[in-house]
């Protein structure tokens, strides 16, 4: 029997090699992501609004949010951890979050420390934090609710984003693994990475460790495989990439006021046609015709 996608991701924040889950905010970037390898996906809320057009303040509602990753789930067999940002409400709201998350077969979520509605961590300094006993409800309330015996629960410490000590950060990590999280995400905004191996040696390991090296990209895995970190999220490059290769393109047709220029820089409708799934339709219609 195929495992779960729960399984799969429970699996790779278990394993003892190091794992990596790739950015994704919609169907075809999820697809193209699995394609490439990854085993698993971030479904990351910068991208998903950005993706929408909004910043990434809870301006998309919690629903619109998931009809996206549901579109995500159903392009893919890779597992999805979701960036559930702060749970977008109290615990109650976190424990309904979970349970739709499970119908949808989506494997995990991450749940933030910070308040709704929240903002993105590399804005801004000292964001306020959510008390460790209104955290630890959220844990609580969606390890209650989730159907699935394998779906993840990754509590996110923004302790040192927020500027508080790194006693701060242990504290807070501690005391979330002990309300059942299945992983700590341990999130950094500065350019070298000492605070994130400063935390990854004196937590040792007591529950997997994911990082977000989106700063602090200098430094190579290897550092982290020997801290024993359990996942690194490339958190927004499917995003940023995109932006990138669509203003070109939108530029060049712009000026040469012509599509032949940009023709062979282009995916070509053969592969627009693949991803989506067109080359087996015909096969479909033969079954259910017969
Ligand atoms: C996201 O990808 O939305 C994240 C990671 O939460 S970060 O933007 O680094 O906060
Ligand atoms: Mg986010």
């Amino acid at each position: 029997m195929t495992k779960t996608k729960a399984r799969q991701l429970r699996d790779m924040i278990q394993s003892s090699e190091l794992e990596f889950l790739m950015e994704a905010h919609n169907g075809v970037s999820a697809k193209i992501a699995e394609r490439t390898g990854f085993k698993g996906l971030w479904a990351s809320g910068l991208c998903l609004s950005t993706s929408y057009g909004i910043r990434d303040r809870n301006e998309a509602s919690w629903t619109q949010v998931l009809e996206t990753v549901e579109f995500m789930a159903d392009a893919t067999d890779v597992p999805i951890l979701l960036d559930g940002d702060t749970g977008y409400g109290d615990f109650n709201n976190v424990a309904r979050l979970v349970k739709k998350l499970c119908q949808r077969d989506v494997a995990g979520v991450c749940i933030e420390d910070k308040l709704f509605p929240k903002q993105n961590s590399f804005l801004g300094d000292a964001q306020p934090l959510l008390t460790i006993p209104d955290f630890t409800a959220k844990i609580r309330a969606a390890k209650d609710a989730q159907s699935d015996p394998d779906f993840i629960f990754v509590a996110r410490v923004e302790a040192l984003i927020a500027g508080r000590s790194m006693q701060e950060a242990l504290d807070r990590a501690g005391a979330y693994r002990q309300a059942g999280a299945d992983a700590i995400l341990i999130h950094s905004k500065k350019a070298d990475s000492k605070e994130i191996e400063e935390f990854c040696r004196q937590w040792d390991n007591a529950c997997p460790v994911v990082i977000v090296p989106t700063k602090y990209h200098q430094t190579p895995m290897d550092v982290f495989r020997d801290l024993g970190v359990s996942t690194t999220i490339w958190a927004n490059h499917a995003m940023r990439a995109a932006i990138v290769a669509i203003s070109e393109v939108c530029e060049e047709i712009y000026r040469t006021q012509s599509i032949s220029a940009v023709e062979q820089k282009v995916a070509t409708l053969t592969e627009v046609f693949d991803l989506t799934g067109e080359n087996v339709f015909d096969d479909f219609v033969r079954k259910v015709s017969a």
